[in-house]
């Protein structure tokens, strides 16, 4: 909980909702604020207002900048709505940051979406359409190294394949 952050961004699960929510509540008593996105608050945007300074619906990557400059103007809005971004030219993660808890710390992502609509799935709503990314901004992304002590993180090169001749599954098509 000791952190110097001025702004604390919380990712969680529809699972992990509670202990996020009391994150919140301890990092908020810290006078930090707190802000949320991801599948469940997409969702549940009014519960999760409850204990959020804002929240981020949807892909965040077209929504970020406004929250960023928001805050800095000292106008931070309560909900913030993501759109599907464009694929192309998204930075390679600092997968450096990761701590060492970490089992694998360089996921790639290669597409976004899927061509399939199971019902009780988040993905065709919070990810719409199938997209991929370029090629040889893949290929960027799986040669970082630049991890502390110059080693290379070895991944067992997890990732979300998905494409639109494969068969639909049930639960998140995941594939290691
Ligand atoms: C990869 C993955 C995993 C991997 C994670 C590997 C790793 N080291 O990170 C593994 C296999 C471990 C995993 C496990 C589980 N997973 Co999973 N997983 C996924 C998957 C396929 C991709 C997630 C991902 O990284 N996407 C890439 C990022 C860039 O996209 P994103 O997460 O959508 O984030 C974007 C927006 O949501 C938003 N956003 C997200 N967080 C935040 C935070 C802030 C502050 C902001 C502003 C925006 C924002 O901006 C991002 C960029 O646009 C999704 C399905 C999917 N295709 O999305 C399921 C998914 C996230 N998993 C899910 C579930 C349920 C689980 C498990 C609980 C399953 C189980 N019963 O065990 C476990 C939990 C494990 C754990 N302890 O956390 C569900 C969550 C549903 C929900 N209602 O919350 C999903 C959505 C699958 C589904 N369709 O139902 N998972
Ligand atoms: S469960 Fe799998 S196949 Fe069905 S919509 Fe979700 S990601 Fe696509």
């Amino acid at each position: 909980m000791d952190s110097d952050a001025d702004l604390i961004a919380i990712s969680f699960f529809s699972g992990f909702a509670t202990p996020a929510y009391q994150l919140a509540k301890e990092f908020r008593k810290q006078g930090k604020t707190v802000v949320a996105g991801g599948p469940h608050v997409t969702y549940c945007k009014e519960e999760a207002l409850l204990w959020f300074d804002a929240v981020v619906t949807g892909e965040a990557e077209n929504a970020w900048p406004q929250l960023l400059k928001d805050l800095a103007a000292g106008q931070l809005k309560p909900v913030y709505t993501g759109t599907p971004c464009d694929m192309k030219d998204l930075p390679t993660p600092r997968y450096d940051l990761l701590p060492n808890r970490f089992f694998v710390k360089k996921v790639i992502q290669a597409t976004r979406g899927c061509p399939f609509s199971c019902s009780f799935c988040t993905v065709p709503s919070l990810n719409p359409g199938f997209r991929l990314r370029p090629v040889q901004d893949v290929v960027r992304d799986a040669s970082y190294d630049r991890f502390p002590g110059g080693g290379s993180e070895r991944s067992s090169g997890s990732g979300t394949i998905t494409s639109p001749s494969a068969a639909p599954t049930s639960g998140s098509c995941y594939v290691k």
